[in-house]
């Protein structure tokens, strides 16, 4: 998207240049050609185009079920922290481990009021909402520590509701507990 808008942007400054330094140029091609190929085919075929790719990442993003899910890690939010619990049973707070490179499955409810659950840097976020499971699959692409933060405003404590992800090799993810001690509440 941003190299596509890069060169729409430069396209227009050329046009714009062109129009200003050499007028009579820009006014050969006429009002009619203007408006078809400025108003209506290039925009289209621009569209198109976003719109395909939109969809094919999109669909990429929903929680849809597959013949082998992925990773299931059921958050809980309440005023004000967040708890993760693994599969195994056991629980972190405020922290989550996740294995790089693999779609994990971000079950979200809550036990008071709204929250809003986002990692800026994996993706989109998604509310959690009390007495519902909304599902929300992220992947990590590299190692590292994310930042996560609550982004619907809860109460006075939300601006300390913020936890992180630390996103570890798959090989440590699956052999080392994955609730170590460090991670423990
Ligand atoms: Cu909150």
């Amino acid at each position: 998207m941003l190299i596509g808008a890069a060169v729409i942007f430069l396209a227009v400054l050329a046009i714009s240049a062109l129009a200003i330094l050499r007028p009579a140029v820009v006014a050969s091609f006429g009002a009619r050609r203007t408006i078809l190929w400025g108003g209506l085919i290039v925009p289209t075929v621009i569209l198109t185009i976003l719109v395909i790719a939109a969809f094919a990442l999109g669909e990429r993003l929903l929680a849809t079920p597959r013949e082998e899910m992925p990773l299931r890690i059921d958050v809980t939010a309440r005023q004000w922290n967040w708890e993760f619990r693994y599969p195994g049973g056991e629980s972190t707070a405020n922290k989550v481990r996740i294995p790089v490179g693999e779609d994990v499955d971000f079950a979200l409810t809550s036990e008071d009021v709204i929250h809003g659950f986002w990692i800026p840097r994996l993706g989109g976020k998604l509310d959690a909402i009390p007495g519902h499971t909304n599902v929300i699959r992220l992947r990590a692409d590299r190692p590292g520590t994310y930042g996560g933060v609550c982004a619907e405003y809860c109460g006075t404590g939300h601006a300390v509701m913020p936890f992180t992800v630390e996103a570890v090799s798959r090989e440590e993810f699956y052999s080392v507990p994955a609730q170590s001690a460090e991670l423990r509440p």
